[in-house]
């Protein structure tokens, strides 16, 4: 096919039978382990009875990755169906995303889509392509939130963001041009930092101890010495008050170890009576750990930094899936889920405490993976568990190839539909992966490749290559890269590795 310019595009949509309607549920670091559907061991304990329901509907990928773990970028890659180096988003800070070139939302708006954006947005530039949006500022805030309004200017709303956000979404639906089908992307900013939960939800997780993953206290050996230096433990990077939620002022002149720096910027924000809630919950909780802090051991302290994190994280949560609740029952009500395509997914994971950690960025497991759960009536086998490996460069096209319009060259992604359909014979084997990113938590540039059985990756500041056998070392734990045993699998991945950067036409790596 010729690379056909947008407007052509659009008029060559190939669409004969209706156009579904494409409705986009979205948040931001939600961790898949975090979603009960998944299974695993915090099964138990995530509060997502409605996602499982959207699951249990449709089709849920575990093997679900991004291209680059952060937000902006994974934004990027969703709204162009390419890797972070064709479409110049390459980190949170910049320019913003260039929409001169080819958007799914473009797209979508040119074949007779009503289409729109609510929520968190993060691609810097204003949204383009949508008859409708109203975003969050940056990364937002979740209580009494603003929002950017579409004549540049912002206003402020009262209450919780994730409930404001679905009140807005679906204020649009009921207002929407109902001759045409749509295209909603509803962004949430939970469950991000500062895991700030619903007020009514602050005791979701009282008298519930949360399970803890193996790797809580990780050494870091047998790995890049690189893996050390980052500034995302909970043990010395999530910060007393902003994270943990145990301000200055409710201490007793107790001194804590770690990171103890920032405001309580949500805190900030609430009125005087939202702040009574949330000081009758975290008030006497943290009372009660003042007193026994002098006698806790330093990994006692950790343990309970960490209940307290994954029950904020989880509390976020909660409001998160309730959203999709009230979407999935609108769609219900409103006669409109069996001509609608449904998808919840994430920008990109999470650490819930494995390796140490909170935040993301490296392409180990947990933060490489997004959640991805899709009912495309029709077309996805209820309850279907898919094992292919799908990357958020996938999302544009098979959005596409759902509103029968052709995919453009350019797109480096493919839709899914073959492997909804159980139709997989041709898919990819191999993931390319690439963090542009410098800074915030001191994770280094890395870029890589993932087959179903390992993973490979290279660190141009320090030089170094990285082998894991997610066979035999699911957890990621030792590199094998300089094993004699693993010599050929080695040589087989950098090669691969080399295939893929020529494919997807990646510029040297620095
Ligand atoms: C903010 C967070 C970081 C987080 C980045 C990127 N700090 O800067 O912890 O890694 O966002 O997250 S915060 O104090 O502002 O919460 S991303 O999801 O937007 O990429
Ligand atoms: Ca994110």
């Amino acid at each position: 096919m010729k690379l056909l310019p947008f407007l052509a595009l659009a008029c060559v949509s190939l669409a004969t039978a209706k156009q579904p309607n494409i409705l986009f549920l979205f948040s931001d670091d939600h961790a898949l382990r975090s979603i009960s559907a998944y299974g695993g061991d915090l099964a138990k304990v995530a509060p997502t009875p409605n996602i499982d329901r959207l699951a249990a509907s449709g089709a849920i990928f575990e093997n679900s990755f991004c291209g680059n773990s952060i937000c902006g970028p994974s934004r990027a890659t969703i709204m162009t169906g390419k890797h972070s180096h064709k479409n110049g988003f390459l980190r949170n800070s910049g320019k913003g995303l260039d929409q001169s070139q080819w958007t799914l939302s473009k797209a979508l708006h040119g074949a007779g889509y009503n289409t729109a954006v609510i929520g968190k947005w993060h691609l810097v530039s204003d949204p383009v392509g949508f008859d409708y949006w109203e975003i969050l500022p940056g990364q937002g805030n979740y209580y009494n939130p603003v929002f950017k309004q579409m004549d540049g200017t912002t206003k402020k709303f009262n209450g919780y963001c994730t409930d404001i956000t679905t009140e807005k979404a679906i204020k649009w639906l009921d207002k929407r041009d109902k001759e045409k089908p749509f295209f909603l992307m509803c962004q949430h900013k939970a469950p991000h930092r500062t895991f700030a939960p619903a007020l009514r939800h602050l005791k979701a997780f009282e008298g519930v101890t949360i399970p803890e993953p193996p790797t809580l206290f990780d050494d870091y050996k047998n790995r890049s010495g690189t893996l050390a230096k980052n500034e995302m433990e909970i043990d010395r990077h999530f910060d007393w008050a902003y994270d943990a939620k145990v301000r200055k002022d409710e201490r007793n002149g107790i001194k804590l170890p770690g990171l103890d720096r920032y405001p309580t910027v949500e805190y900030r924000r609430m009125t005087e009576a939202q702040k009574k809630q949330w000081d009758a919950h975290f008030g006497p909780e943290n009372r009660a750990f003042i007193e026994k802090v002098p006698n806790m051991s330093h990994k006692d302290i950790v343990r309970w930094k960490y209940q307290r994190y994954m029950k904020n994280y989880l509390a976020t949560v909660k409001a998160v899936d309730e959203s999709v609740g009230r979407m999935l029952d609108y769609l219900d009500e409103n006669g409109l889920a069996e001509n609608t395509i449904v998808v919840y997914a994430s920008d990109q994971g999470f650490y819930l405490g494995e390796h140490g950690w909170y935040d993301k960025r490296w392409m180990f497991e947990e933060s490489f993976k997004m959640p991805f759960t899709i009912r495309w009536p029709g077309v996805t086998k209820p309850g279907s568990r898919p094992k292919e490996m799908i990357q958020n460069i996938d999302y544009a096209p098979t959005f596409l190839e759902a509103a029968g319009v052709e995919i453009p060259n350019e797109i480096q992604g493919k839709s899914i539909a073959p492997v909804l359909k159980g139709d997989s014979k041709e898919w990819r084997k191999s993931l390319y992966y690439s963090y542009y990113e410098k800074g915030e938590h001191n994770v280094p540039q890395h870029f890589g490749v993932r087959t179903e059985t390992h993973k490979l990756f290279y660190l141009p500041e320090t030089g170094e290559w990285q082998l894991f056998d997610l066979v035999k070392d699911p957890q990621e734990l030792k590199s094998v890269h300089d094993s004699p045993a693993y010599a050929k699998v080695k040589e087989k991945l950098t090669q691969e590795f080399n295939r893929l950067r020529e494919h997807y036409e990646a510029p040297p790596m620095k």
